[in-house]
């Protein structure tokens, strides 16, 4: 049994799962995930890494989904609730998934999936009930969920990580920003990231801890949870804190003397995902009494590196790595920069996955010769801390905590008629980190109608791949036309915004 399971027993009577005002024990959680494994077996006595998706909202279901899919020697593939049909159904296809589980609030998209894959059976959660039936052993080798990531290639590519990849990631955490359980965490991140999953939810549920969800994230939904008084700890990207700031500059100082109180009480509030502005960390400061604690992670890695729970927290700094993470930073032939110069970062330890999913090409050119994980990322280490830099390609874009392709939005937009070429770049933005932006040669004297653009694109890509600001190759100066390159024009688009 895995470790994360075995110790579930242990906390049976302890709460894991509170939605509003629905609670749920570890119990509950161990006889309903038996009883989803039991449905999903349907009499067979493993179920062989078969992917299994699921379209449900976070709460109770979808824990109980996820280990059910475990408990049975499935691979669990969660899939994004606010994606379209094509980019959910390029997950079902990618993955060869056996199974489509989903929740009551997504009769009409499952409808259209499946018209799509007609062989794939789509049951709804509550039809999910069979006798429990004797479990597979589970062994921490075996493949436990694909994650979809955007990379230098248009499809977002499939991360497969282990359950032995998720131990090691999850004992890290526990052990450096040390996870009680006593704990109560706020969760109100998408839950198909590893931010949301493994560092909001499994961290918790291996520790006996209690994990809170709301319906949506709202600044409004996350004052009211907090002011409930039990919930102590807090996980979250740049762009969500610069909301809540928004929202508690508008409130009364008696509400805002309120809020702070609570904040005051909490142990341990994070940030990642993406750089948190030091202006961001600063006024949270004001308002919690706490900084901020920065990490820095990723898909393939998990959590890589991350200031310390109880010395100095830098402003703009990621930290040391983290326990039984090895992490260097080499210059472009691979050989270790001298002290305080910049260079990729690498890592390579239990947490970092083993594959993409079917693409053997792209696995090996993602890990050097010897086995490090090249995570495309630039940094120095400046004096004992390391410090991000930025990407080596000008084609990831970070928006609201999600990797996007500049490559995957322009071969959407290429289809649209009317536009002959384009070129997509990310500008640097106070709440979202990076805004989407788009650069469009257009066809002959065609005039693109960007609002008939946008609801076209909504139907084909999730809203944060939108772009936000639009330019055309004939308001480009004179003197770049015919040589843009992306950071030019990423410059020139910041110009137009400020
Ligand atoms: C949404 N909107 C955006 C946008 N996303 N505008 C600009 N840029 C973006 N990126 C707009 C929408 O179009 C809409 O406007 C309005 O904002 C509200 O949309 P929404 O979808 O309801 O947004 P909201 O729920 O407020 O989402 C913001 C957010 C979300 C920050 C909560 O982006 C989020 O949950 N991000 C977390 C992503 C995450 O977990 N990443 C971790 C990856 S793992 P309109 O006008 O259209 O109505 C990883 C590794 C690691 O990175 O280290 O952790
Ligand atoms: P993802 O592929 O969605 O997991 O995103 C991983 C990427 O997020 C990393 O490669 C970094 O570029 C970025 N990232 C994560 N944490 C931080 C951070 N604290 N500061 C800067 N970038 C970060």
């Amino acid at each position: 049994m895995i470790p994360l399971l075995r110790n579930a027993q242990n906390y049976l009577e302890r709460i894991c799962v509170r939605f509003e005002d629905e609670v749920f024990i570890y119990s509950d959680l161990l006889s309903r995930s038996h009883s989803i494994a039991s449905f999903l077996l349907n009499g067979q006595s493993h179920l062989n890494g078969a992917r299994i998706a699921y379209l449900v909202n976070p709460g109770f279901d979808y824990v109980s989904i996820q280990w059910g899919i475990w408990r049975a020697g499935g691979i669990a593939v969660p899939l994004c609730v606010k994606h379209p049909v094509p980019s959910l159904s390029y997950v079902l296809s990618d993955t060869t998934a056996s199974h489509v589980i989903y929740g009551a609030d997504f009769k009409a998209t499952i409808q259209e999936l499946e018209g799509l894959h007609q062989d794939i059976p789509m049951t709804h959660v509550a039809r999910l009930n069979a006798e429990p039936c004797e479990l597979p052993e589970l062994h921490l080798d075996e493949d436990a969920l694909i994650l979809y990531t955007s990379g230098t290639t248009g499809n977002p590519k499939g991360v497969v990580l282990s359950h032995s990849n998720l131990n090691a990631q999850i004992n890290a955490l526990i052990e450096a920003w040390k996870w009680s359980k006593n704990d109560t965490i706020l969760n109100v991140l998408p839950l198909h990231h590893i931010h949301g999953i493994v560092n909001a939810m499994l961290c918790p549920l291996y520790i006996g801890a209690e994990v809170v969800f709301v319906e949506r994230f709202t600044p409004k939904n996350v004052f009211s949870a907090f002011l409930s008084g039990k919930i102590n700890v807090f996980m979250a990207v740049p762009t969500i804190y610069f909301k809540l700031i928004a929202f508690y500059e508008e409130l009364s100082s008696k509400e805002q003397e309120g809020i702070s109180a609570v904040l005051k009480q909490f142990r341990l509030m994070v940030s990642g995902s993406a750089a948190l502005p030091v202006s961001v960390l600063e006024k949270w400061k004001k308002i919690s009494s706490h900084i901020l604690l920065e990490r820095y992670g990723m898909t393939e890695i998990g959590m890589a590196i991350s200031n310390p729970y109880d010395g100095e927290r830098r402003p703009g700094h990621i930290g040391q790595a983290l326990p039984g993470v090895s992490v260097k930073i080499v210059q472009e032939d691979g050989e270790e920069v001298a002290p305080a110069a910049q260079g990729e970062i690498l890592v390579k330890g239990l947490n970092v996955f083993s594959r993409y999913w079917n693409k053997k090409e792209a696995t090996v050119k993602g890990f050097t010769k010897d086995g490090w994980f090249k995570t495309g990322d630039m940094a120095v280490f400046d004096k004992g801390y390391y410090r991000i830099l930025g990407r080596n390609s000008v084609d990831i874009i970070k928006s609201g905590g999600y990797k996007i392709s500049a490559l995957e939005i322009e071969e959407v937009l290429r289809k649209y008629q009317g536009i002959n070429e384009c070129a997509v770049v990310g500008i640097p933005d106070d709440e979202w980190g990076e805004l989407i932006a788009a650069s469009l040669i257009v066809e002959g004297e065609t005039e693109i109608d960007l609002s008939a653009l946008d609801a076209w694109l909504r139907t084909r890509i999730p809203s944060y791949k939108l772009p936000r600001h639009y330019i055309f190759q004939e308001d480009l100066p004179r003197n770049v036309l015919g040589k843009v390159t992306k950071n030019v024009l990423k410059q020139i688009i910041k110009d137009q915004i400020s």
